[in-house]
């Protein structure tokens, strides 16, 4: 079997507040994507920052923190092969507008702030962002029956 990736997937403050949590988790499972964690939770400031970090010195900044501190987000580990490449194609570009249509931004988004999803961009992000959200002891190992049927 291919080895295995985690990811770190954010259903962000609009999705939950808009019903749309079940309907994106859905287009991961679906994909054949693992659950390996899960949490709804409020994220604080210094969390924001920290996740955020690279995105300090731009001029959304403000926006950006005030808004994925406004609301829950349920925050997931995905877990299968190339999962954070795959992940970020399930949810499409970061602008909706420029998202394709059958991807979860561009399905179900209009504005850049508000774009219902985060993934990790990469391998080496993905391990630090899902060290920021969970606890070793919150991800859970297992293995499904129908992985045979799923992963080469
Ligand atoms: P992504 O979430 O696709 O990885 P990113 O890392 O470049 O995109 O930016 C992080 C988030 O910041 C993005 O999901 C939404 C917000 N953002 C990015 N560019 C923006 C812009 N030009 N105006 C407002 N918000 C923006
Ligand atoms: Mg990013």
């Amino acid at each position: 079997m291919t080895k295995s990736q985690r990811t770190l997937v954010l259903l962000k403050p609009d999705a939950v507040q808009r019903g749309l949590a079940g309907a994106t988790l859905q287009r991961f499972e679906q994909a054949g994507l693992k659950i390996a964690g899960m949490k709804l939770m409020k994220i604080d400031e210094a969390l924001a920052r920290k996740h955020y970090a690279a995105h300090v010195s731009k001029p959304f900044f403000p926006g950006l923190l005030a808004f994925i501190t406004s609301s829950p987000v349920v925050a997931l580990v995905l877990e299968g092969p190339r999962a954070v490449d795959l992940a970020r194609k399930i949810m499409g570009e970061t602008d909706p507008v420029k998202a394709t249509p059958g991807s979860i931004r561009g399905d179900y988004g209009l504005s850049i702030g508000m774009n219902l999803v985060h993934g990790s961009d990469a391998p080496e992000t993905a391990e630090h962002e899902v060290a920021l959200f969970f606890k070793p002891g919150e991800l859970v190992d297992y293995s499904r029956d129908l992985d045979k049927w799923i992963i080469e």
